[in-house]
């Protein structure tokens, strides 16, 4: 019975021993190995993975309603030759910056808005925009929004202002 078993055992190592060279085995292995490593590399959906910070987009961005504007007080650079997150030509984005928090009512989630001032031509006096959410009096300076960001910039000379999403905010349990 052993024995059959051994001719048997022999004969198929024989065989593959005849169909494979020793290169062949060697360059299997490395394909394998290359290509496990490379399986957690490959793009994946998961469930849980975070929304991207693009969110959906509905409403005027040259009125005052529009939902990104909930913390700003300034000129929409929408109504001055720029857009909601762009300055207008010829003028700079603050480097300083006023945080406000807004729902985006298409979504129902909240996003960290950045109210960058656009800044090195006088204010552009068009589409005047104070919704003041989370705003505190001046001397909380720190949590005012009634400050020229553009103080930080090359030009101090105020223009309009952007509202520029940075990113998801935590929702409030
Ligand atoms: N951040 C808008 C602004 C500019 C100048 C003065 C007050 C507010």
């Amino acid at each position: 019975m052993f024995k059959l078993f051994d001719r048997w055992f022999e004969k198929s190592a024989r065989s593959v021993a005849q169909q494979s060279s020793r290169r062949g085995v060697i360059k299997g292995l490395g394909a394998m190995l290359v290509g496990g490593a490379s399986i957690p590399l490959l793009p994946v959906a998961r469930a849980a993975d975070p929304a991207p910070a693009r969110p959906a987009e509905d409403g005027d961005p040259t009125s005052c309603d529009y939902w990104r504007y909930c913390a700003v007080d300034g000129f929409l650079c929408s109504c001055c030759g720029g857009s909601y997150n762009s300055c207008p030509p010829g003028t700079e984005m603050s480097t300083i910056t006023w945080i406000g928090t807004c729902r985006n009512p298409v979504d129902g989630r909240s996003y960290v808005i950045s109210y960058n001032d656009c800044c090195g031509t006088t204010q552009c006096a068009t589409c005047l925009c104070q919704r003041d959410e989370g705003d505190r009096p001046l001397y909380r300076s720190d949590k005012s929004n009634d400050v020229n960001w553009c103080l930080g910039s090359k030009s101090s000379v105020y223009h309009c202002s952007t509202a520029v999403v940075v990113g998801l905010a935590f929702e409030e349990q």
